[in-house]
């Protein structure tokens, strides 16, 4: 067909006259790791700012480890974004995602930006929570059941069948709380707590998050997770109370990282610019989906929030339970000794 000067002509004014977010700017492939409702509401944004289109699929941190880790010859995602920082570190170590300088790295906390450095900036800190459990609370009372206030207390007989908690392989909350257990107790005494929890342990669930749901409707009477996903649970009106251990707890960096080989590497780092905004950082807790601290230094903080400077947080030490190496050792132990242990 011959392009005559007023179809040009025509086709530039309506270039001009349409918003940026209606052009077509291509598309861009996440992994996102946080929950399938904080997902939503970011790509939406995203969409809606730049014009790109999002393909989005949602699993838990130790699945998108291992399914990127399957695809490394042929990458089907661009940008993998949330989960545990544990196992982005672990894809980092081993070369699975690409290094990005964001000129947004000024704006964050400098735990952010210590994840980034000790990756080689393969990946960043994007939220910062600690770990801990909630307890479902007229389930307790009509149980008669003293409440628990400590990581041991979760290993009593009395407790039988009453916590639940994810697969530390499928789901980076869980390996967070086995590595927090090795670095409170010793690995022994850690490994001795496990296997007298699994006694406990009505489900070992694919999704970290999922315990404190299934506190929240009394289907556990407690529930292991990282302490803010009990925060959705008690804003929306559950009868829970959130604790933290007085042994002290483990927290986590969550993390992004661009996925090596990303076929829409360009779309990957905008992405990666944006969601380090304040402005993506503020969605989450707009949307009353998400209570972690946010990365950003101009990010608003959720008031609700648990308080970081007011939970005794251990000195987590996350180049070596996110290495490679560490990480399999403690999964495979894991999966030896506590996963086939005697209920
Ligand atoms: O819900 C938010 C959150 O807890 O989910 C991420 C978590 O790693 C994803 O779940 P899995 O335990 O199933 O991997 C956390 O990073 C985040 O804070």
């Amino acid at each position: 067909m011959k392009t005559t000067k007023w179809m040009w002509a025509a086709a530039t004014a309506t270039m001009l006259a349409a918003p940026m977010s209606a052009l077509a700017q291509g598309e861009l492939v996440v992994y996102c790791t946080v929950q399938e409702e904080w997902c939503r509401p970011m790509v939406a944004a995203f969409e809606k700012a730049t014009g790109i289109k999002v393909l989005m699929t949602r699993k838990s941190s130790g699945e998108f480890y291992a399914q990127i880790k399957a695809e490394a010859a042929n990458p089907k995602g661009d940008i993998w974004w949330g989960g545990t920082g544990d196992p982005h570190l672990q894809a980092a170590e081993e070369g699975l995602t690409d290094p990005y300088v964001s000129p947004r790295l000024s704006e964050l906390q400098d735990w952010a930006v210590r994840q980034a450095r000790a990756a080689q900036f393969r990946t960043v800190g994007i939220y910062a929570g600690a770990l801990g459990y909630s307890y479902n609370e007229p389930e307790l009372k009509k149980r008669k059941l003293p409440e628990p206030k400590c990581w041991s207390d979760l290993a009593k007989p009395i407790y039988k069948d009453e916590v639940q908690v994810a697969n530390p392989n499928s789901s980076g909350t869980s390996y967070t709380m086995l590595a927090t257990m090795v670095q409170i107790m010793g690995e022994d005494k850690a490994f001795d707590f496990l296997k007298a929890m699994h006694k406990n342990v009505n489900q070992y669930t694919k999704s970290g998050a999922a315990p404190a749901r299934a506190a929240a409707t009394g289907e556990t009477l407690v529930g292991i997770t990282f302490q803010h996903d009990a925060v959705v649970q008690a804003v929306n009106g559950a009868p829970v109370k959130i604790v933290s251990p007085c042994e002290g707890t483990g927290y986590e960096i969550g993390s992004m990282s661009i996925i090596k080989g990303a076929k829409n590497l360009e779309n990957a780092r905008k992405w990666y610019d944006w969601a380090l905004s304040a402005e993506a950082q503020a969605i989450g807790s707009q949307a009353k989906v998400s209570y972690q601290v946010p990365s950003n230094k101009a990010a608003p903080v959720p008031a609700q929030a648990p308080k970081l400077s007011q939970i005794k947080l251990i000195p987590y030490d996350f180049v070596k339970y996110g290495s490679s190496a560490e990480r399999k050792r403690l999964l495979s132990k894991w999966d030896a000794e506590v996963s086939t242990a005697p209920k």
